[in-house]
């Protein structure tokens, strides 16, 4: 069964307000200091770019595959088990989450591996907030994250294309970081299926293969995950996969983005325009070789 949200619950904010409006917000600084430091492009992707080229391979390998065929993915209901090394293990519904928790406006630039970026508003829940409820226990380091293991459903998970359940990993402390989101909507509305609804992840500083779409568990644990596109070529995709045009990807470089829908082409920034935030969780890296 479907059930109505009534858009104020979501976001009367993002409702409301136009795209001049939000865009004048955002310069003012008013939605806060999250977005203040990216540079470069921050007007927000056309949604009709942002919602025909997708990566979502449990729905097809063409960009245009799961804004076709991800329509029919059932989202309600839908839980989220937090479990692994927590005091408080528990399963949350998606429902229960939009009436109870306020969702949080971040304009984001997004960077594909594929040297493809946009930005997006995204509505959405910090991830810490999530992972607070749950009181991790000191010994976990890591956090796995995994997409709806349902072939039935997702016509690419009965094929052998990438191990399934998609999943993908953070360390604690990048999970923690007040910029990683758990998105429920974007543009002012739910998210659209072939977005990763109802729930994914959003974490604007890495390649966009870490943000995990269509989220159904999220587990503690004290060492890295095996995540899917690590495991499938592990000299291609690390497991931090921070945004750097210094490391090219072996069959690309990354010195380079285009901007979805618009003929921009622009230098790709170290941590997407993100290192104000983000680069103290590694200073102890080698930026020029790690990925
Ligand atoms: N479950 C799942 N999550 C996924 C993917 C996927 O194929 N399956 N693709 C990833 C990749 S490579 C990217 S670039 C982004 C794309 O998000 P978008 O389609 O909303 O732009 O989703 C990521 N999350
Ligand atoms: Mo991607």
């Amino acid at each position: 069964m479907r059930v109505h949200i009534p858009s104020s619950h979501i976001t009367p904010k993002a409702v409301a307000l136009s795209r001049r409006q939000l865009l004048a917000t955002a310069a003012a600084g008013v939605l806060g200091t999250h977005t203040a430091h990216a540079q470069g492009v921050m007007e927000p992707t056309a949604f009709k770019h942002a919602t025909t080229h997708n990566n979502f391979l449990e729905f097809g390998l063409d960009k245009q595959d799961p804004s076709k065929h991800a329509q029919s993915l059932k989202t309600r209901p839908w839980t989220v088990t937090v479990d692994g090394l927590v005091h408080r293990p528990h399963t949350l519904d998606v429902e229960t989450l939009l009436r109870t928790m306020a969702l949080e406006d971040r304009v984001y630039r997004f960077r594909c591996v594929e040297a493809w970026a946009m930005v997006i508003p995204w509505m959405g829940i910090p991830l810490a907030a999530l992972l607070a409820r749950a009181q991790p226990l000191s010994s976990a380091r890591h956090v796995a994250f995994q997409t709806l293991m349902d072939p039935q459903q997702m016509p690419g998970q009965r094929g052998t294309f990438l191990p399934w359940p998609y999943t993908e990993g953070l360390r604690l402390d990048e999970a923690q970081h007040p910029l990683t989101l758990m998105a429920l909507g974007m543009y002012g509305r739910m998210l659209p299926a072939q977005s990763g609804a109802p729930i994914r992840l959003v974490v604007p500083w890495k390649y966009g293969f870490k943000s995990v779409k269509s989220v159904v568990r999220i587990t503690l644990l004290a060492e890295p995950p095996v995540t899917t596109w690590n495991q499938q070529a592990p000299t291609e995709y690390g497991y931090h996969a921070n945004v750097n045009p210094l490391v090219p990807h072996p069959r690309w470089s990354q010195a380079w983005e285009r901007m979805l829908g618009t003929n921009t082409r622009q230098r790709t920034q170290l941590f997407n325009g993100y290192g104000p935030e983000v680069a103290h969780l590694y200073s102890g890296m080698n930026l020029r070789t790690s990925f």
